[in-house]
């Protein structure tokens, strides 16, 4: 079922590798010219443009972008006590762990009398995106708004697309999950126009202010990641995302039931989503596709999930070993990877880039999806390379603080002054040696 790269015997170059393993190709450039006059007519009629862009592509016309409060509730009312129930446990367990990601001031005492203090301030105001299209994410909302809140931002508001089927409002189940978190602010807006509408302001239906936001945050679909490509600058994002994908590196003690059934979870998102399994033993890859072939066939979105793994991005790479392996899932640098070895901990702690990592026979994907108390919005398209997931630091800006007596300052005069010299800005030097009489001894 899943296409075959065997590198055994081989150990190529992590350059090598990026061009060998299987990945999507998504072509965000392709969409900016189209994307480009979306965000420019919400730049110059807001509002109006807003609604008309959501009645073409998500065929409905909002009443007004801002969801009314009486009808923040109104999710609740609609969600089954079970979900509830998990969502309330969801919650909990990732405000548990992004507790713990809060960050202190620091205060570094350079000389005496001279001190440079790192200090942690949040984004004023954000907006945080909820993606509609083949499902609906409660769950972001909650990855989104959680890390927000733990920061201090004082001013943020969800996004999530209307929804034709009720009445123009967002999914019912994005708003109970704001309304849990005590968001007060929603608005009905997705795709494109939703990141427009965020950088730019602009006036509701009833005179209403919605006022520009700092930064936005959140994954969508290749028009929302373009539109943020296009106006990052004016407001600050999160790293580009792109469909969902899982590695997983296994040996042969890992169980082919349970490494089928991680491929096929994150397959469920989209016929473009990676699945990609690393192993050292063809027999458990031979078994992973006996068990593809008979679990897809039991699932819900068999088509999706099916063109999901057989598309060029997913696939399974046979390597030596599990070291051989390390250096492939490295090169890859998966949005999540899964260690699906012998002595899991030790091999998973080796590991150099991956979104998030899950180890072990008992820590799959989906349980971090939504439970494990990790944050779910992480870097694909081999972006763990060089950024993070979504955390409390996404929202929090170091400020460096100096503040130098008149002692402290004159003890270190002649060097600013030699390296002002040695970069032909002596001016720079000057600044200093005023406050001494333009002496700089
Ligand atoms: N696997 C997705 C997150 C998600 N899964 C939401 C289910 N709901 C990207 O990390
Ligand atoms: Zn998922």
């Amino acid at each position: 079922m899943l296409s075959r790269t065997d590198l055994r015997g081989r150990v190529p170059s992590p350059a090598e590798l990026r061009t060998l393993l299987p990945r999507a190709e998504v072509d965000v450039d392709a969409v900016l010219h189209q994307v480009r006059p979306l965000v420019d007519d919400v730049r110059d009629r807001g509002v109006e443009a807003v609604l008309e862009l959501s009645e073409r592509f998500d065929g409905v016309r909002p009443r007004a972008v801002r969801v009314p409060a009486r009808e923040l509730t109104s999710g609740l009312a609609y969600l089954p006590a079970a979900v509830r129930e998990a969502l309330e446990e969801t919650i909990d367990r990732t405000r548990r762990v992004h507790a713990d990601q809060v960050r202190t001031d620091v205060t570094t005492q350079v000389v005496p009398g001279g001190t440079v203090t790192e200090r942690w301030v949040p984004v004023r105001r954000v907006g945080l995106y909820a993606p509609g299209g083949l499902a609906v994410y409660p769950s972001s909302v909650v990855m989104n708004v959680v890390p927000a809140q733990t920061a201090g931002v004082e001013s943020l508001v969800v996004c999530s697309p209307p929804q034709a089927e009720f009445g123009g409002l967002p999914h019912p189940t994005v708003l109970a999950a704001a309304e849990l978190l005590g968001v007060t602010e929603v608005w009905a807006v997705g795709g494109a126009q939703a990141a427009a509408l965020l950088a730019y302001g602009g006036t509701d239906t009833d005179g209403t202010q919605l006022d520009p936001v700092d930064m936005i945050t959140g994954p969508g679909n290749v028009y929302l990641t373009a539109a943020k490509r296009l106006l990052r600058g004016l407001i600050g994002i999160d790293s580009e995302a792109g469909p969902t994908e899982i590695a997983i590196l296994a040996d042969d003690t890992a169980d082919p039931v349970h490494v089928a059934a991680d491929l096929i979870s994150q397959a469920e998102h989209d016929t473009l989503a990676a699945s990609v399994l690393v192993t050292s033993s063809p027999e458990l890859a031979d078994a992973v596709d006996a068990e593809l072939a008979r679990q897809v066939k039991t699932t819900k979105h068999t088509d999706r999930i099916t063109t999901a793994l057989q598309g060029p991005q997913s696939g399974c790479v046979l390597v030596s070993d599990v070291d051989a392996g390390l250096s492939v899932v490295d090169a890859y640098a998966a949005e999540h990877l899964e260690i699906q070895t012998a002595d899991a901990a030790a091999v998973a702690a080796r590991v150099r880039a991956a979104g998030a990592i899950f180890v072990g026979a008992h820590s799959p994907v989906s349980l971090g999806d939504y439970c494990a108390g990790s944050n779910h919005v992480l870097p694909t398209g081999g972006c763990a390379r060089h950024s993070s997931g979504l955390s409390v630091q996404t929202f929090l800006r170091g400020i460096h603080v100096v503040d130098y007596s008149a002692d402290a300052l004159k003890s270190v005069a002649d060097k600013v002054v030699a390296l002002a010299n040695a970069e032909d800005l002596p001016a720079h030097g000057q600044a200093v040696t005023a406050r001494f009489g333009g002496r700089d001894d």
